[in-house]
């Protein structure tokens, strides 16, 4: 389950699982690690895997993306293919916000083109909203931004936040002809050993920033003085920057000081 945050994916989960995960009710985002729940489905052991919402109101984006990459990589090579992709879309949110189409264009950069048939694009919180209002928006959604996934073989579904909708959905995605499927990125990194800022989610996430960097500093030198605002977006966006590379960096130390100590551990024996 992939999402802006606040979209519902730990309740998603919470309503189909024994699990009882925190839901967030304030303004904040509320998961911070990946969550997995189980369930029984028509005979099936399925697997809920929730995730940390994109456009974290604590967390950059290069964090999410770390923790998902990190995650997919690892259950990649553990073997484990995903049967389908959940992302999940408010049709309570009055526009499409920049950081909404972000999200779903990293989304589809984790995925890749290969995975669209096993994805599906969930909207929520129809009680939130006028219903012939929200249909006119669904209609909108599905021809404008999400109908190039949708061309791909992604398809779109209502959960109206009901056990039965949420099943309807995993059952779409079980029933489905297509066998699990390897993500895009999960075969960056594994098979072409790709680190996360050389995958296309990675790039697409540095050019994102690059753009808005220039575009502010832009701003900024056609005005005279300085404004105090736009120099804080500017470092806003550079810490951004930075964290996503320092993150990668960390995950890189870790696995060499792991891979040092399974060394040591293993030339002792050797010897006996
Ligand atoms: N009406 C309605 N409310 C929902 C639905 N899904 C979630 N909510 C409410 O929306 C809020 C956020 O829900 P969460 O499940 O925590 O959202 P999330 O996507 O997991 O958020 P992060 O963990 O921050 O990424 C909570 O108050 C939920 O009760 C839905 O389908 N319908
Ligand atoms: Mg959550």
């Amino acid at each position: 389950l992939m999402g802006v945050t606040g979209s519902g994916e730990t309740t998603f989960t919470n309503l189909i699982t024994n699990a009882r995960l925190k839901v967030g009710h304030g303004l904040g985002s509320c998961t911070t690690e990946i969550q997995l729940a189980g369930l029984k489905l028509d005979g099936k052991d399925v697997v809920l895997i929730d995730t940390p919402g994109f456009d974290d109101t604590d967390r950059s984006q290069g964090d999410v993306l770390n923790q998902i990459a990190t995650f997919l990589k690892q259950t990649y090579e553990d073997g484990r293919r995903l049967s389908g992709v959940i992302y999940l879309h408010r049709i309570s949110d009055i526009r499409m916000s920049g950081s909404a189409i972000e999200s779903f264009r990293l989304f589809k950069e984790i995925c890749g083109d290969e995975a669209m048939t096993n994805v599906i694009v969930a909207t929520t919180m129809w009680q939130h909203v006028d219903n012939v209002k929200a249909v006119e928006k669904e209609a909108e959604l599905s021809d404008k931004y999400f109908n190039e996934a949708i061309s791909r073989g992604a398809r779109m579904l209502r959960h109206d936040n009901t056990e039965s909708s949420a099943k309807a959905i995993l059952r779409d995605l079980l029933r489905h002809d297509e066998e699990p499927k390897a993500l895009l990125m999960q075969k960056e990194m594994t098979n072409e050993r790709k680190q996360i800022p050389d995958t296309q989610a990675g790039k697409h996430l540095l050019d994102a920033l690059d753009n808005l960097f220039r575009g502010l500093q832009k701003k900024l030198s056609s005005q005279d003085g300085e404004d105090q605002e736009m120099r804080r977006k500017i470092d806003n966006i550079e810490d951004k920057r930075r964290r996503f590379h320092m993150a990668i960096a960390v995950d890189i130390l870790t696995r060499l000081i792991s891979s040092a100590q399974m060394v040591n551990n293993w030339i002792p024996c050797t010897y006996h």
